[in-house]
């Protein structure tokens, strides 16, 4: 009997194929988001589910679908997964982290230089047809090369920001972490750990890669920003919740931070209207893993992890990028 799997939303035709060979699959063609009741129903009977990083699994969905044995996503981050809940029904979790480091550090230094270069507050302001001739601070932002860049969480994806502003834009790299990385990888890219709020002070361009969670909801709020140069920017590529948005909107309002780049929002995706109507801030729909190649190599890693959640193909029990392990040797 071929294990029953459901695929939360739209994906790549060959993601699916990949999955019809061992499975019997069930597919959101429309790419609806389902509220969690129709997620529910449609998991009876399935052992496997395939997420992104937006469908929530909790303890109310666990305990409605008692056959449920795996849940992969194609997501790095995983705060929408309580992955203590699915430990204790049995449940294997899986994220997918490396794949998309790269790609997301190449999205962080773009929304970055945008920020600080002014790109896309000058494209509207051309598109609106109000170019009508030069002037000398027409657009004028803050230099990126040479500048100090301020890390907030170095991870994979933080030092992947850190190396290219070292390596690529000789900039002087500071950063705080939950743990001070060792000095051989500090040394990589010329690093100096620092306390959050020296790095709040003494950074020109602060880059936000923390994971979300309750220690880290509201990171940054208006007292944080208070701290930050009139010069500085700030840019979000890990979760919305981890900085104040209205508190955002508000100092870069006041002038109190020059720009900002956002890629993720509290309660995405809708968009807080006073960001909205702040014109220093360089705003993108939750795109920084979105190359095609990363997005395929994340998906297919979900795939990965529940074939062999689910004990078929060559990795057959030993899911590449479990985050409850134990869970297969408990069963
Ligand atoms: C994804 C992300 O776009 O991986 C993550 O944690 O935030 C993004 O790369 C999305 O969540 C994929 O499901």
């Amino acid at each position: 009997m071929r294990a029953k799997v459901l695929v939360s939303r739209r994906v790549f035709p060959e993601v699916i194929a990949r999955l019809r060979e061992h499975f019997d699959v069930d597919t959101n063609d429309a790419d609806d988001v389902w509220p969690q009741a129709e997620l529910i129903r449609r998991l009876q009977g399935r052992a496997g589910l395939f997420i992104t990083g937006s469908e929530k699994i909790d303890a109310t969905l666990l305990a409605a679908c008692p056959d449920l044995r795996a849940v992969c996503s194609m997501a790095v981050g995983y705060n929408n997964i309580d992955v203590a809940a699915c430990t204790a029904h049995g449940v294997l979790v899986s994220n997918a982290p490396d794949v998309l480091t790269e790609t997301t550090a190449d999205f962080g230094f773009a929304l970055m230089m945008a920020a600080a270069r002014r790109v896309t507050e000058s494209e509207r302001f051309l598109r609106r047809g109000e170019w009508k001739k030069w002037s000398y601070d027409m657009f004028a932002g803050a230099d990126v090369h040479g500048s100090v860049l301020g890390v907030l969480g170095m991870g994979r994806i933080g030092q992947g920001v850190a190396r290219r502003g070292a390596l690529g834009f000789g900039m002087r790299v500071i950063y705080h972490n939950r743990s001070r990385l060792d000095a051989a990888t500090e040394a990589q890219f010329g690093a100096r750990y620092v306390t959050k709020l020296d790095l709040l002070r003494e950074c020109d361009h602060l880059v936000i890669v923390v994971p979300y969670g309750p220690a880290s909801h509201h990171l940054i709020g208006t007292a944080e920003l208070e701290l930050m140069k009139p010069t500085a920017t700030l840019t979000n590529i890990a979760r919305g919740g981890v900085v104040d948005d209205a508190a955002l909107a508000d100092a870069l309002r006041e002038g109190r931070i020059a720009a900002a780049g956002l890629d993720v929002f509290e309660g995405e995706p809708t968009v807080h209207p006073s960001l909205l109507a702040v014109p220093n801030v360089v705003l993108t729909p939750h795109i920084a893993s979105a190359s095609l190649p990363t997005r395929r190599a994340m998906a297919n890693l979900a795939v990965d992890n529940l074939l062999a959640a689910l004990s078929v193909g060559p990795n057959k029990g030993r899911p590449p990028t479990a985050l409850n392990p134990e869970v297969l040797t408990l069963r």
